[in-house]
């Protein structure tokens, strides 16, 4: 059986005589061998001088025993997914067509932001300096040296017995002017056929290189625990010394110990955003945890509105919503991840640096969101969903989607799992499917467009229970960096923390900074420098609820609603009013109509000043705390006339 473990050595051993007849390549001969490690897929000679030399240093230190190039076939990833089922890392679903669930080991559920780190000489660079006494909570820096210390504590020999897989990928349509291109070197299987879906991947992108040889070097490997013993061998993993490090001004990433999503899947948070951001810095773009969606009124006029919410705050949700008003459409561009720059005509555009959705699981259903559930259920990796004894997938939201007398469940951890009885949930919360983006059934016909598509509207958003209305615009493009450096949003699954606690998520960047955050803030307001035709800023909230408790707006597709009046604002009607914390509709201006449910629209919009006090007074702390010396005056200004404003009610 290909690649095995052999718990005795703790190392995989492999029929190699199998797995090279199932990988027999053309072009691999007895001198496809690099540094004495046989190359049992691709060619060496395909790879730009640079990528030669990344390989064999990292082949050097980690050891492997055999190395693959991926090609990013249909028939290489057939022989992955065969892999990971000899492995038991995944398991397939017959109920859907091609589809797989893999189930972590539960040790490796999330990112882990404590132990991710920026590495540059200076600290300053890196994080601002929080205030004595406090711990910092925008990011973690560490020294060049630390970095190198380690890298080689793990990495020295981790991939013994392994095969190292050459990925090279590209963030953002192969060859457009926006487009970057990476090579990820890792021991998982699973990686490398996640990174097919959500990435660019393959040939293509090596003979894309040969143009010009540069590339974010990520290294990966899922570790191999100091004491020896690969507790779960179907998901190896080292969660005591996983570590996720960036070096900025190498285009360096390096990632050891866990095999799951943002920390091992390294185009996504790691080089789309941490990297991405330093490099966006560096050109003059934005690098922004953002969905893009495309939206058509009843006129037949599209504008394209790009959004940041934190993790699993609704952002895949929006990206495909069926609009409820009627006469409008929504397509999809992207649902996490956006970058954009302004043309030479001062038009900012975007790009999805992604090829694919990594979704969070529960909560999608056919009331949340339709066009998910049409997108999923194909060629998809579930990883950590609850599964059903039919072969098909169940989570916390999809009770209305299956028949609970025919079918028995099993949760995310293999256990038998009773709906009604068994009190754990049966989908871990940060369970996700990992989807071909072209199969949304809503893409946007321009979600590939080198140019990328213009954006209109910038919006920043978060569960906000108490206090913050439906949506309010920005004064101008400094206020609407100021809301974005102010946001909040109540804590989700898809990190660490725990509890319902409203914490300090500005720009939902918080966990991807690449850079310290008080210039990327500097780095926002120089926008202005660069445009005349600035995108509008709002500030939306879905998740208000009224005393009693309840969700005061129904979300989802009556969200349509509050984006017609965003769209009505671009185009200068006048309907808004000013507030002090910024213009919300006027009376009657929110079109309601045909609404299902009442809505008190008094509540949904009441700015309170107690709460409005309290919160520019935690913006204070926090920034005091937390960003320092590093604040531009420009947001302090912000905040002062903010309270100013609130002080005047
Ligand atoms: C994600 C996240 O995986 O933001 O998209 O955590
Ligand atoms: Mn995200």
């Amino acid at each position: 059986m290909p690649d095995i473990v052999d718990k005795k050595s703790n190392t995989y051993s492999a029929d190699l005589g199998r797995f090279a007849k199932q990988l027999a390549h053309p072009n691999v001969g007895l001198f496809n061998h690099l540094r004495g490690i046989s190359v049992v897929h691709g060619d060496l000679k395909h790879l730009t001088p640079k990528a030669r030399t990344y390989l064999e240093s990292n082949v050097e230190l980690c050891q492997p025993e055999r190395i693959h190039i991926c090609d990013g076939s249909e028939s290489e990833n057939k022989h992955l997914l065969n892999l990971l089922q000899q492995q038991g890392t995944i398991v397939p679903l017959p109920k859907y067509q091609n589809c797989w669930l893999a189930r972590t080991n539960p040790a490796d559920i999330a990112r882990v932001e404590s132990k991710t780190f920026i590495c540059t000489e200076r600290r300053g660079d890196t994080i601002p300096t929080p205030k004595d006494g406090i711990k910092g909570t925008l990011g973690h820096w560490m020294s060049p040296a630390d970095m190198d210390k380690a890298v080689k504590e793990r990495f020295t020999g981790c991939m013994r017995g392994r095969t190292m897989y050459v990925v090279p990928f590209s963030m953002g349509p192969i060859g457009s002017p926006l487009s970057k291109i990476g090579i990820e070197l890792t021991d998982s299987p699973y990686v490398v056929s996640s990174m097919r879906v959500m990435t660019r991947m393959g040939k293509a992108v090596l003979d894309e290189l040969t143009t010009y040889d540069q590339f974010v070097k990520c290294l990966h490997s899922v570790g191999t625990p100091a004491n020896g013993t690969i507790e779960m061998p179907s998901w190896p993993c080292d969660p005591e010394r996983t570590i996720i490090l960036h070096k900025p001004q190498e285009n360096e990433i390096v990632s050891y110990g866990s095999g799951y999503g943002g920390n091992s899947l390294l185009g996504k948070k790691c080089f789309a955003l941490r990297i991405g951001s330093t490099i966006a810095k560096r050109e003059g773009w934005l690098a922004e945890h953002m969905l893009i969606l495309g939206i058509t009124n009843p006129k037949g006029e599209k504008k394209y509105i790009a959004a940041a919410f934190p993790s699993a705050c609704g952002k895949t949700n929006l990206a495909m919503m069926n609009p409820s008003l009627p006469g409008y459409k929504i397509e999809c561009v992207g649902d996490d991840i956006a970058w954009m720059r302004f043309d030479e005509n001062g038009q900012l555009r975007a790009i999805n640096p992604e090829n694919g959705f990594f979704g969070v699981a529960p909560g999608t259903s056919n009331a949340s969101n339709p066009n998910a559930m049409k997108t999923i259920f194909k060629n998809t990796i579930f990883t950590n969903v609850a599964s059903t004894s039919d072969g098909g997938v169940f989570w916390e939201g999809m009770e209305k989607e299956i028949n609970f007398d025919n079918v028995k469940i099993t949760d995310w951890l293999g256990r038998p799992w009773v709906k009604g009885e068994t009190k754990t949930p049966a989908a871990h919360p940060n369970s996700r499917f990992c989807s071909p983006a072209e199969q949304c059934p809503i893409i946007d016909p321009a979600w590939e467009a080198s140019e990328g598509v213009p954006i209109s509207a910038i919006l920043f958003g978060g569960r906000r229970p108490a206090g913050v209305p439906l949506v309010y615009e920005a004064k101008n493009w400094r206020h609407g960096v100021f809301v974005g450096s102010a946001m909040r949003s109540e804590a989700t699954a898809a990190a660490e923390h725990k509890g319902k606690v409203i914490m300090h998520d500005p720009f939902a960047m918080r966990p991807f900074f690449g850079y310290n955050f008080g210039q990327y803030l500097s780095h926002w307001l120089s926008m202005e420098q660069r445009s005349d035709k600035l995108p509008k800023i709002f500030h939306v909230n879905w998740f208000r609820k009224s005393s009693e408790g309840k969700f005061l707006w129904p979300g989802f597709g009556e969200n349509s609603r509050v984006l017609d009046w965003i769209l009505r604002r671009i185009d200068g009607e006048e309907c808004a009013k000013e507030t002090p914390i910024g213009l919300i509709p006027k009376p009657n201006t929110l079109n309601l109509e045909g609404m299902d449910e009442d809505v008190n629209m008094d509540e949904l919009f009441d700015i309170p000043k107690a709460f409005w006090e309290e919160e520019a007074q935690s913006i204070d702390k926090y920034f005091k705390e937390q960003v320092g010396e590093d604040l531009p005056a420009a947001i302090d200004a912000e905040l002062k006339n903010l309270k100013n404003r609130i002080d005047n009610m």
